[in-house]
């Protein structure tokens, strides 16, 4: 048995029944069975049975009240997961779905996102099964400032920097950051995707999206193509959703999909800025839900369905894990889609992976696709230690940046191991080499 398939076999055994981190991890150690016959020292230091054990997990209760004067109890998480490039950087999801093994995929994912940015930042992801949907502002304050008044003791600028993710976006991270410098009484960059007014930085609301695109962008770039007249599928309302139709309405494309957990809106006439802009007041303002866009233009309303039916050139998979499965994929390629650029984190089931890779479709993994995010994040960390903040411009242009050299690393990656244009092997190895070589350089920790 080769090395990678001895520890998978191991993080098998040790996280049984843990499907979304063990997909995530077999998908990483499957792309590194070259670079690991190329360089035994990984073997000998056993960095493929380190890699995947978190540095350190934390799990605690959160207790609150709700409005009713009730008393709640929901389950906290954080997953340091390796600190080999800096301080564990990763945001927190706050959704009825997360428990170990959702996180864990996550934080592990994290770490090669994050060395590809090329920023100095470890990995790591927390969260809690907290549902902020229905709840009131009172209610989500009163849960955040439990939540941080226990995570706020593993946290700091210089060892673990949350941020947001599902369910935690610009007021989640404010009642958080209150509660942080309630506590411990100073002022610093513990968070991120913080407000403009107290230490955030400009575009890291649109980072995720904006960068979706740009990757994107760079891969149809191979082939001498643009967004220009291509028509686009997107998953998903919420933040990465609507920067990505912002950007790619901007770069001449037409998006024709947005969804939530109820269903997909299909709207042939195009998402232009003015529907886009109603469409951030019902999520981001009145927190509703995509089927009152039906309701409100004209489209067509398919309840419970996600957009992977609907014809299309490009496809924004931005809402959450597995929600292309291997018919989503074959329907998508059959309807003539040859873009693929994952906002969200693993969307793409193993079965749509592997189709999307035989088929040598222009296919983006989310480590690569969707690292314009926490890269902003590295730019608001760095911001606020120097004190001073950058512009609009200033902050995009590092951005499309990172994202060329994130393209670009994973094709060279790619093309050196033999599979030219494949970039799932190469963003893994482009991701996996640098902090591999880390560890090494720090010894057995
Ligand atoms: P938001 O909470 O802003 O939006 C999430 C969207 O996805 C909502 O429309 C939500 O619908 C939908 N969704 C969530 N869970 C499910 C589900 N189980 N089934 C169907 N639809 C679902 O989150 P973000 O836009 O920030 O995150 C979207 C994705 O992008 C996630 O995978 C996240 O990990 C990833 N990501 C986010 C980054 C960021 O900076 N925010 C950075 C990199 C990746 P509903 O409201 O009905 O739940
Ligand atoms: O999945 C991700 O990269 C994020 N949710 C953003 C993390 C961050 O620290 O900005």
């Amino acid at each position: 048995m080769s090395y990678t398939q001895d520890a998978f076999e191991v993080v098998s055994k040790r996280n049984a029944g843990e499907q979304e981190f063990l997909q995530a991890v077999k998908e990483v150690l499957d792309s590194l069975e070259p670079v690991v016959e190329k360089h035994p020292e990984y073997q000998e230091a056993r960095i493929l049975e380190r890699i995947t054990e978190p540095e350190r997990q934390i799990m605690f209760r959160v207790p609150w009240q709700n409005d009713k004067g009730e008393v709640q109890i929901n389950r906290g998480f954080r997953f340091e997961f390796n600190s080999a490039l800096g301080p564990y950087k990763g945001g927190l999801r706050f959704h009825p779905s997360v428990n170990q093994s959702i996180l864990k995929f996550l934080g592990f994912e994290q770490i090669f996102k994050n060395s590809l940015t090329t920023l100095p930042m470890g990995g790591g992801k927390g969260g809690s099964d907290f549902d902020p949907k229905g709840k009131s502002d009172t209610e989500v304050m009163r849960f955040c400032q439990s939540f941080m008044t226990e995570l706020q003791r593993h946290i700091g600028a210089n060892t673990d920097v949350p941020a947001g993710d599902i369910g935690v976006g610009g007021r989640e991270i404010g009642y958080m950051f209150g509660q942080y410098k309630r506590l411990r009484n100073e002022f610093v960059g513990v968070l991120t995707g913080k407000a403009l007014n107290w230490g955030g930085s400009l575009i890291r609301p649109e980072a995720t999206g904006y960068g979706s695109v740009y990757f994107a962008e760079q891969m149809l770039k191979t082939r001498g193509e643009t967004f220009e007249g291509k028509t686009c599928t997107i998953s998903g309302s919420g933040n990465v959703a609507q920067y990505t139709i912002e950007k790619i309405t901007e770069l001449g494309g037409t998006c024709v999909s947005l969804s939530d957990s109820g269903g997909t809106i299909h709207d042939a006439d195009g998402i232009d800025a003015e529907k886009l802009a109603w469409v951030m007041d019902l999520k981001n303002v009145r927190r509703g839900r995509i089927k009152e866009y039906a309701d409100n233009f004209k489209a067509t309303y398919l309840e419970g369905q996600r957009p992977w039916g609907i014809a299309c050139d490009c496809a924004f998979p931005s809402a959450t894990q597995n929600e292309i499965d291997g018919d989503d994929a074959k329907a998508l390629l059959e309807n003539g889609c040859y873009v693929v650029s994952e906002g969200a984190n693993m969307p793409s089931s193993p079965e749509a992976v592997d189709l999307f890779v035989d088929k040598k479709i222009l296919y983006g993994p989310g480590k690569a696709a969707n690292a314009g995010g926490v890269a902003t994040s590295g730019l608001e960390m760095s911001q606020n230690s120097m004190m001073m903040s950058w512009t609009r411009e200033e902050v995009d242009s590092k951005l499309q940046g990172i994202m060329t050299s994130i393209h670009d690393a994973a094709a060279a990656a790619a093309d050196e191991y033999g599979q030219p244009g494949n970039y799932v092997m190469g963003a893994n190895i482009a991701g996996f080499v640098k902090v591999a070589d880390s560890m090494l350089d720090q010894g057995l920790v």
